[in-house]
C-alpha cells in the first residue's frame, strides 16, 4: 500500500518521482455524467501504475458529488487527492489536497478569496495541504476553469511570462507549480514553456490538459515535468485501457 512509504502524501510523491522518474495521476471528475464508470476507473487505476488519483471538477451538476468522491476513497489503494474547483466540494474522504491559488489570474476571490474561506474546514477535517501555484495557460479553447475564474490565461508561445509567475510561487513558498492548459484543452502545454519553468525555477512541476496520447506525455516528462495529469482521454470508452501505456510512457526509470 502507497501509505507503508509515507503517511504524509507529499512524501510519497516525492518518492514517487525519486523512483520512476516522474509521476502519473488520473483525475476523476466526479460528475454526474461519470457515475456509471468511476468504479471501473478507479479499479483500471488501482491495477495499471497510475500513483494518484486526482478528484475534482469545475462544476458540481447534480447532489450526488461528496457520496462518488466516498466511493472513489474506499475502492482506490492509492493516495486520492482534491484538485479544488471549489470550497463546496471539501470533504473529509480525501487523503490530501492540493491548496491552491490561481496565480496566473488576477481574480482575487481565486487567488485568496476560496482559500480563506476553505482553511477552517480543512483544519477541521485534518486534510494534508500541499500548497500549490495554479498556472492556467492558453490551450486553444476557453475553458471551464477560464470562464469560470474570470482569469486571463498565460499564452503558451511566452515561457517568461510562466517562468516570472513560477518564481513567484516559488518564493511564496508554494510546493508545486500546475502548468494547465485546461481539461479538454486543444493543444497541451508546451514542451518550451515546461522546460523554460523547470531550467528557471525550483517548484516540482504538474502538467495536465490536453494530453492525448502516452507519447506526447513522454515529451512533457522529457520537457521537465515532475508529474502528469490526464482526465479526457481516460473518460472515453477506451480510455481505461490506456491507463497503463501512459502509465510505462511516464516513468522512465
Ligand atoms: C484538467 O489537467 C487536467 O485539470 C486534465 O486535462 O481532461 O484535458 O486530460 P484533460
Amino acid at each position: 500500500m502507497w501509505n507503508d512509504i509515507s503517511s504524509n502524501v507529499f512524501d510519497y510523491l516525492k518518492h514517487v518521482k525519486n523512483e520512476r522518474g516522474a509521476g502519473y495521476f488520473v483525475l476523476i471528475d466526479p460528475d454526474r455524467k461519470n457515475a456509471e464508470s468511476i468504479e471501473d476507473r478507479v479499479q483500471t487505476a488501482n491495477e495499471n501504475d497510475v500513483d494518484a488519483i486526482f478528484v475534482g471538477g469545475s462544476l458540481m451538476m447534480d447532489g450526488k458529488y461528496h457520496t462518488r468522491v466516498e466511493m472513489i476513497k474506499k475502492l482506490s489503494h492509492i493516495p486520492v487527492i482534491f484538485f479544488p474547483g471549489g470550497v463546496n466540494q471539501l470533504n473529509s474522504h480525501y487523503d490530501a489536497m492540493l491548496f491552491m491559488s490561481i496565480l496566473s489570474g488576477r481574480n482575487p476571490h481565486y487567488l485568496i478569496g476560496e482559500q480563506v474561506i476553505a482553511a477552517p474546514l480543512v483544519k477541521d477535517a485534518g486534510i494534508e495541504t500541499i500548497p500549490t501555484a495554479y498556472l492556467l495557460i492558453d490551450g486553444g479553447t476557453t475553458t471551464t476553469v477560464e470562464f469560470m475564474s474570470g482569469t486571463m490565461p498565460i499564452p503558451n508561445n511566452r515561457p517568461d511570462i510562466a517562468i516570472a509567475h513560477a518564481l513567484a510561487a516559488q518564493y511564496l513558498g508554494m510546493k508545486m507549480v500546475y502548468l494547465e492548459a485546461g481539461s479538454g484543452a486543444k493543444y497541451p502545454v508546451s514542451n518550451d514553456l515546461i522546460s523554460g519553468v523547470k531550467q528557471n525555477a525550483d517548484v516540482s512541476l504538474i502538467v495536465g490538459g490536453g494530453i492525448k496520447t502516452p507519447e506526447q506525455a513522454a515529451e512533457k516528462v522529457k520537457a521537465g515535468a515532475d508529474f502528469i495529469v490526464t482526465g479526457t482521454v481516460i473518460e472515453s470508452e477506451s480510455g481505461s485501457g490506456l491507463m497503463k501505456s501512459f502509465a510505462d510512457a511516464i516513468h522512465t526509470k
